[in-house]
């Protein structure tokens, strides 16, 4: 526990408090974040509260003090949990990993890129070439994803639009060899619609505003945000990072989404005709395709009919435009999906041989969008909203449940704490056959006559009796829900009201296989190989992909899976305000989320808990070194006595707590103390062994 600070400054370990209630929790919070303390621990658990301005608490100094320090020797820091998970790995071969969760705008991405540089400072201190190279594309990778996956929101002016998982390999000596990189569904809406106040992705801006004259001017754009559809939204808010240098295939693409959204059509006697065919030429030049190709796919797409026959249809005006936008959002999702390939062709760990070099472990680092409601609730909203929710069951499962059961079942005397278990919003989602996700996928199924009416009235049917789930039909009284489109889910974290307009089509996520085909058959080698599914005949494509929220579902459900076998360090992101202020804690709002991300009762278990705990026979095996009775081999009837001996010659039984496998110990200090002794005692027994075998014994 940390104590290394003054009591001015509060207590640096929630564990700590004199009393484990609310009142005093919040009065330590806000005391510290009022002196400059934005960061707290709960064991190993780190709170952060977003400070809202610059800290000069992460220089080259702050790190050299974390490193290789135990975490109850310094201030709590970002540093000594990202320590903490790089010496298990070191130390003990562990796979781990750091999950940072907490609210929109509450400072993950900010804290993974902190981690992340801490990392990268304290390892290969030789200076090896080749790390040095993985290193520097691991961080500069941030930048470029931020770039084309962060947009100003109502809720922050840099929110991640996917979500981030990075793992980092390290080889046996604890120096980075490679990584991955696992993206999670981009908001793709986003290119085509924005809401009130909001932007597109930073990339559109950055190209327009920041692009050399010469290279607008090749790509036949010009300097103003406001000139187009797409981008005209927001378009007078500042771009507050400075444009970083896209690659030309980048802005390429970028520029051709964009110039779709001023594409119109127009409805004469017969048929729909573009608008504009100045801009249709410069799509085609981008794209290395044909005028006539790209206006064909634009209004005209391929469909089977019964008999196997395959004939040319007409889009209608309405038509043309859904086509138009779906066009757009899948361009710049797979560039950006082929941007996050790209950097893992180059990161990803090549030639390693596990009889050579060691094992081959990793500490994973995971930065997703946080839970967040806005005026207007969609789809992406929905999505968002559930990884958060399986994120907080994952926490649950790791730190409250286990923990608790591990007690019981060593037969260690222990008081039950109380948490909420939002399991049951997990299922209202994602239950098979019953849940939101089914329900939709069932309405997709079902074919052109069920509209986002229909199928809240279905969801209406089937979860009407859910605790966690409303809507205005079965609620007509609920005023905050305006609509009779509106649900509205109780999440752990808050009511959110869901407009059930778009969760159709955007489930549905349907792209014309006409415009596969033509960026299949676009002579620029990147763009055909972004395209693969474009060689396929319409008669050859599968009828019914897995709509966006089951391969979303699908992903989540995996990655949970990758996490929950990996030892877990925890970063609790606070946001202190509405108003990105540095002086202001608005007590409900931080409450709040103390409140639903189970802060409270985290402490408790922690504080009636032990802080490590290890099997007797390798507890033995590593510390029988310094005790005499059991060195070099003790003669008690059991492993558990012989640990008793090390821990009465040691003077800790009070810290203690033996269980029916395992030794319990409450406070790192006691097996700090016999870490030391242990690190002393180690040089000595080599030299008596080398004396042996050279026979000077
Ligand atoms: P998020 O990742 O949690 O939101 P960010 O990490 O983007 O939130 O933080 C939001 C803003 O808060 C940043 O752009 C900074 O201005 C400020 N900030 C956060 N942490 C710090 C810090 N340690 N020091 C200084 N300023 C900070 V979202 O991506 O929206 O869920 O989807
Ligand atoms: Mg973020």
């Amino acid at each position: 526990m940390a104590e290394l600070e003054g009591l001015e400054f509060g207590k640096s370990d929630f564990v700590l408090l004199d009393e484990v209630n609310m009142e005093q929790f919040m009065e330590n919070l806000k005391l510290r974040f009022e002196k400059g303390r934005i960061y707290t621990f709960i064991g190993e658990v780190v709170v952060s509260v977003n400070p809202y301005k610059q800290m000069d608490i992460y220089g080259k100094e702050a790190i050299e003090a974390y490193r290789g320090r135990e975490l109850y020797e310094n201030p709590p820091h970002l540093y000594a949990v990202a320590d903490a998970a790089y010496k298990a790995m070191k130390r003990r071969a562990k796979d781990t990993c750091i999950v940072i969760s907490g609210e929109s705008g509450a400072g993950k991405t900010e804290a993974s890129k902190y981690i992340m540089q801490y990392i990268a400072a304290i390892t290969n201190p030789s200076q090896r070439e080749e790390v040095e190279s993985v290193k520097n594309i691991l961080l500069k990778s941030n930048c470029v994803l931020e770039a084309f996956g962060n947009a100003k929101t109502n809720r922050n002016d840099n929110s991640s639009r996917f979500g981030k998982y990075m793992d980092i390999n390290f080889n046996f000596n604890g120096d980075p060899t490679g990584g991955h990189i696992n993206n999670y569904l981009l908001e793709k809406s986003r290119v085509v619609q924005q809401q009130g106040g909001e932007r597109n992705f930073h990339s559109f801006y950055q190209v327009l505003r920041g692009g050399s004259e010469e290279m607008l001017r090749s790509l036949h754009l010009q300097n103003d945000p406001v000139s187009y559809v797409y981008t005209r939204e927001g378009a007078a808010s500042v771009v507050s990072s400075p444009p970083p240098v896209l690659q030309e295939c980048h802005t390429c693409q970028i520029n051709m989404a964009v110039l779709m959204g001023n594409l119109q059509f127009e409805t004469d006697t017969e048929s729909v005709q573009v608008v504009g065919l100045e801009v249709l030429g410069h799509i085609a030049e981008l794209t290395a395709t044909e005028p006539d190709a790209v206006g064909k796919s634009l209004l005209y797409r391929t469909v089977a009919t019964g008999g196997g026959e395959v004939i040319e249809k007409g889009h209608t005006e309405k038509e043309a435009c859904f086509g138009r936008d779906a066009f757009a959002k899948a361009l710049y999702e797979r560039l950006f999906g082929w941007i996050v390939g790209r950097i893992n062709a180059i990161i990803e760990v090549k030639d390693y041989n596990p009889v050579l070099h060691g094992k081959n472990t990793v500490i994973g680092v995971l930065d997703i969008y946080g839970f967040e409601i806005f005026d207007n609730n969609s789809f992406e909203q929905f999505c968002i909203n559930y990884c958060n929710e399986k994120l907080q069951q994952l926490f649950i499962e790791l730190i409250l449940r286990q923990e608790q059961e591990e007690y019981q079942r060593e037969g260690i005397t222990w008081q039950h704490i109380e948490y909420f278990n939002n399991q049951i919003i997990v299922d209202l989602v994602e239950q098979p056959h019953k849940g939101i996700i089914s329900v939709l996928d069932e309405a997709c199924l079902t074919g052109g006559q069920v509209t986002d009416t229909v199928c809240l009235q279905s969801m209406d049917t089937k979860l009407g009796q859910h605790p966690h789930y409303s809507s205005r039909k079965l609620n007509p009284s609920d005023k905050t829900m305006e609509f009779h489109r509106d649900f509205r889910i109780r999440h752990y974290a808050g009511d959110v009201t869901y407009s059930i307009e778009g969760f159709l089509d955007k489930n549905k996520d349907p792209l014309f296989q006409d415009f596969k085909r033509l960026m299949y058959n676009s002579s620029n080698p990147v763009l055909k190989e972004m395209w693969p599914d474009g060689q396929l005949g319409i008669t050859e494509v599968t009828k019914r992909p897995l709509t966006a929220a089951t391969l979303f579902k699908n992903s989540i459900v995996a990655l949970v899976d990758k996490l929950g076998c990996k030892e877990p360090y925890y970063v609790r992101c606070i946001k202190p305000n509405e108003m990105k202020s540095p002086v202001l804690f608005d007590d409900a709002r931080c409450e709040h989320q103390v409140a639903y991300l189970g802060l409270l009762e985290n402490v408790r278990v922690r504080r009636a808990g032990f802080a490590y705990r290890q099997p007797y026979a390798r507890f033995l095996q590593r510390y029988k070194m310094t005790c005499e009775y059991t060195w070099p081999n003790h003669l008690m009837e059991t492993d558990r006595e012989a640990v008793e001996a090390i821990v009465t010659h040691h003077g800790f039984q009070d810290d203690v707590a033996y269980g029916h496998t395992k030794l319990f110990v409450r406070t790192p200090r006691s097996l700090f103390t016999l870490e030391q002794e242990r690190a002393a005692l180690i040089p000595i027994l080599v030299l008596f062994l080398q004396k042996v075998w050279r026979g000077a014994l």
